[in-house]
């Protein structure tokens, strides 16, 4: 049996009575709850026709039933996609058209649009779901009343599909990123055997719901590894600090740490008793690791992964933990440096980091040529430039990929500059991202234009078309672009000349 369900369900019976799941003010569910009403949910979507490797899409708020969504996917055998609750109805169009998934699950103000798509793909279900209503919640009540159930879990080989996630990148339209129950599995067994993760472990969990980082790393590890989890609906300060004294471990993005520090009320005594915090998803600063630990005494751990290969190395849970790097390799990850060949590097030199194990993806949905071209022989190209010490430990120094991370979110210039260069008036655009005392990076937008061009009108356009995160903060009209002998645009150069924007 390889369903990674079948992983968490031996978790969740073997706390049958505990608390599992906690929202704060809100819901509270033990071990028996969660495979229990998982096995309703289950029952419903067995009902509305869902067939082993049926998508199902997900954009919804956080909460106890987006967990329990998660589950009854998984525990159906069907192929869990989750989508940013920011994404626009037509970055949303995009991805159901390119998935063709059985069922669409939606918050209820994005039903409306979602209906109107339904004319133009064949055989989509819509459902809505939140917390306490809408039309999949009314059907999960009546089948609770009428005690439907599934006992079986649906049984599925290593390399069967667990979940597609969206990612973008450099060139085109977002890749669906194909996630096996051997992936979660596997790398959920290496970050519990690295951390030490147990069932007297209570998460805080404040990371959403629709990435690899909040899914996979934190709520996947806990439900097979772990003890409970306290279930925030987003980051927020207040909520963030009130939890603390309950909880054992912290994951987030450097975000998550900058805004703590930025706060008084978090000292020493508030994190005395925890056992670890933990950062990934874009770089931790070195300051921000130091002031971590002047403040509270604590290392923050930096581990480092992505939507393709889940987390492939960490900083040590006992043993340095060096700020700047993002640790050795994960047990059963291989890791390698290599030049512009592809050839292997000597130990300190800068290039192309390539990896290697169980814990990598199974391809691109429907695009196979892309996925070979991201691979080198068996090792899988992240583009990210790396550095591997003689002691073993990688440190990230730059991307390969011309890549913002705002927040812990990916942004793909390419896709905001195809945006820009569609509008009336705009000749070209080159955007790129600049330090950002909150976000780590932020967005400016370089235009070049027939006339003046009018920017609020822009950046209305802009945010018709993408999530909010990717529309840039600052714009600026130039005459011409900087470009190189060979006509590229030099980035680098905007880079620092609006390196001020936004610190
Ligand atoms: C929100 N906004 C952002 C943003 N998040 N802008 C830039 N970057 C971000 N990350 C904008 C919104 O569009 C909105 O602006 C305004 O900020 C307020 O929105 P909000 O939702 O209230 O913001 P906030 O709650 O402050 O959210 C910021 C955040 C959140 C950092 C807490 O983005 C977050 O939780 N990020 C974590 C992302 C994550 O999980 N990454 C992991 C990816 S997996 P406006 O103008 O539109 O109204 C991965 C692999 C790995 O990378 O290794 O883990
Ligand atoms: P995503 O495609 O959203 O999964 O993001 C993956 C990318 O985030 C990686 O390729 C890195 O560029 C970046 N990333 C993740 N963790 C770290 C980290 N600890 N330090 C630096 N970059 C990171």
């Amino acid at each position: 049996m390889h369903n990674v369900f079948a992983s968490i369900q031996s978790n969740l019976r073997r706390q049958a009575e505990q608390i599992v799941l906690t929202i704060p003010f809100g819901a509270k569910l033990s071990g028996i709850d969660l495979d229990s009403q998982s096995a309703i949910l289950a029952a419903v979507l067995l009902d509305l026709g869902i067939e082993p490797s049926d998508r199902v899409s997900v954009q919804i708020d956080k909460g106890w039933m987006n967990v329990l969504l998660y589950l009854a996917v998984l525990r159906c055998g069907a192929v869990y996609l989750p989508l940013n609750s920011a994404y626009t109805d037509t970055e949303i169009e995009y991805f159901l058209t390119d998935a063709e998934p059985k069922l669409h699950v939606c918050s209820r103000d994005r039903a409306r649009h979602a209906k109107n798509l339904k004319h133009s793909l064949t055989g989509l279900e819509i459902l809505t779901l939140d917390d306490k209503s809408g039309s999949l919640f009314d059907l999960f009540l009546a089948a609770s009343s009428e005690g439907k159930t599934v006992e079986a879990i649906v049984p599925r080989g290593s390399d069967d599909l667990a979940s597609i996630i969206y990612t973008s990148g450099t060139t085109g339209k977002p890749k669906g990123a194909m996630i096996t129950h051997n992936n979660l599995i596997s790398n959920a067994a290496m970050l519990s055997a690295a951390w030490a993760y147990s069932a007297d472990d209570v998460l805080l969990h404040a990371l959403p719901l629709f990435h690899v980082h909040g899914l996979f790393v934190a709520l996947n590890l806990a439900l097979i590894h772990g003890g409970s989890v306290v279930l925030l609906p987003k980051f927020d300060l207040d909520a963030v600090l009130s939890v603390l004294p309950d909880v054992t471990v912290m994951m987030g993005v450097p975000t998550y740490y900058t805004r703590l520090l930025a706060d008084r009320r978090f000292d020493q005594e508030i994190c005395g008793h925890m056992r670890l915090f933990i950062s990934g998803s874009a770089p931790l600063l070195v300051e921000t690791s130091d002031e971590f630990f002047d403040r509270t005494g604590q290392r923050i751990l930096e581990r480092y992964g992505m939507t393709e290969t889940g987390m492939s190395c960490s900083n040590p849970l006992r043993g340095e933990r060096r700020p700047g790097s993002v640790g050795p390799p994960l047990p059963g990850v291989e890791v390698r440096i290599v030049d512009e060949d592809g050839s292997e590097l000597s130990r300190g030199a800068i290039g192309s980091l390539e990896v290697k194990g169980d814990h990598v993806f199974k391809g691109y949905w429907k695009l196979p040529e892309k996925t070979a071209a991201e691979f080198n022989d068996e090792w899988f190209i992240t583009g990210d430039m790396a550095t591997l010490s003689e002691d073993g430990y990688v440190s990230i120094v730059g991307r390969g990929k011309d890549l913002i991370i705002s927040g812990g979110l990916n942004i793909y210039p390419k896709e905001i500059e195809d945006v820009l260069n569609d509008q009336t008036g705009v000749v070209e655009s080159a955007v790129v991202g600049v330090p950002h005392s909150d976000f780590g990076e932020g967005i400016v937008a370089v235009l070049v234009g027939e006339g003046t061009l009018d920017m609020g009108a822009l950046e209305i356009r802009c945010r018709k078309k993408l999530a909010g995160f990717k529309v840039p903060r600052r714009w600026v009209q130039l005459e011409a672009l900087p470009r190189n002998t060979m006509g590229k645009v030099q980035k680098n150069l905007l880079r620092d000349e609006y390196a001020d924007s936004f610190v």
